[in-house]
């Protein structure tokens, strides 16, 4: 049988090469045998504050980046989570099948709740029985994210073996993380050592799939890096973490192992690397910047693509959600 993906993205700004590298890219690849489903996961961008006219813009623009980063409308379904209300209703009785204790150790509450962990939003702790809603309820096999999710699919495993006990019924597929292995964590153009992230303030942290040929040029041309040249082997990058991210980079984009790029470029100062990886990523990203801008300016073709994804969305998910709903014991609609 064929299997089933399923994967999302909030709409929390314009996306970044490191959604693409990490998340996007590997999309692409999966929809040719796969029954797919993208979800532009609006309830996940309330948990902190955002502007109503910016979240109405960013979720038309993940959906125009979805298209433009090669994801077939057709042979996919693309969706905005809001327009599907059983992940609401599972994302509450999965919280209360979720210990605070699970939950405390989630390190992406940690880093966005930052030191005043009082301020932040039920919402923003309860984020991951959100994501698991959006998984369980389509019996996902499979969800495609980088890194930095891999700890929320282990929890989304953990909820489905522990409900599917308790009530000795297989009432969730327990799903699989893909993690693509070369750019599973691109890190920040400032600092090699944090996440690039569309939310982070510096814009000069990151690519965005939107900058024109000029912004990816002066970007890559003040990333951060020391002062060394380029190593040899990748033995040569431990303890170098910017160089190291932006040799990532590069092997990502040109298709090449991260140890084929230091071959290539052994000894050779930044000064000669940083010009070639920037039309590199000209070369990649300036075509789907355009291709996005397209899609905006006809948004009546995406909202066509988001409600023929939300029709087929709600008719998997309403079944999850009825079987759940009686085997808890919730009386039937009458
Ligand atoms: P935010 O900054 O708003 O938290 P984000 O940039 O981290 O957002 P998400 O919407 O949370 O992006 O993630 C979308 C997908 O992109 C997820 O699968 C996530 O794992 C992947 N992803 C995000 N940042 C990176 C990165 N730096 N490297 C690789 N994959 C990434
Ligand atoms: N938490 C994810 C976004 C997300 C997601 C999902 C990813 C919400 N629901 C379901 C995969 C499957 C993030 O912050 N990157």
């Amino acid at each position: 049988m064929t299997k089933r993906i399923l994967s999302g993205v909030q709409p929390s700004g314009a996306l970044t090469l490191g959604n693409y590298l990490g998340a996007l890219k590997n999309w692409q690849s999966l929809q040719e045998n796969h029954d797919c489903l993208f979800c532009i996961v609006n309830l996940h961008a309330i948990t902190v504050p955002v502007e109503p006219d910016a979240l109405r813009k960013q979720t038309l623009e993940i959906a125009a980046t979805y298209l433009a980063c090669g994801i077939d409308p057709v042979q996919s379904h693309i969706f905005v989570q809001s327009h599907v209300p059983a992940h609401a209703e599972l994302g509450w009785v999965l919280g209360c099948k979720t210990p605070m204790g699970w939950l405390n150790r989630m390190t992406q509450f940690k880093d966005k709740a930052g030191k005043h962990k009082e301020k932040a939003s039920l919402g923003l702790y309860g984020y991951p029985t959100l994501q698991a809603a959006d998984i369980l309820l389509y019996q996902a096999d499979g969800v495609p994210v980088g890194d930095d999710q891999k700890q929320h699919i282990e929890l989304t495993r953990d909820i489905a073996m522990s409900v599917n006990s308790a009530y000795g019924k297989d009432l969730f597929t327990v799903p699989e993380p893909m993690i693509e292995k070369t750019a599973a964590r691109i890190m920040s153009l400032r600092d090699g050592t944090k996440k690039m992230s569309k939310s982070d303030p510096s814009d000069f942290s990151r690519l965005n799939l939107t900058d024109s040929a000029d912004e990816i040029r002066l970007k890559i041309k003040k990333a951060k890096t020391d002062s060394g040249p380029l190593p040899e082997t990748l033995e040569g990058l431990k303890d170098r973490p910017e160089a190291k991210n932006l040799v990532a980079i590069f092997a990502s984009l040109s298709k090449q192992s991260e140890e084929d790029v230091c071959r290539q470029y052994a000894g050779a100062p930044f000064s000669v690397f940083k010009p070639d990886l920037a039309d590199l990523a000209v070369e990649v990203l300036a075509p789907t910047g355009e291709s996005i801008k397209k899609y905006l300016k006809e948004t009546s073709e995406l909202e066509r693509h988001l409600k023929r994804g939300a029709d087929y969305a709600n008719e998997i998910a309403e079944k999850t959600l009825k079987d759940v709903f009686e085997t808890i014991g919730f009386l039937p609609r009458l």
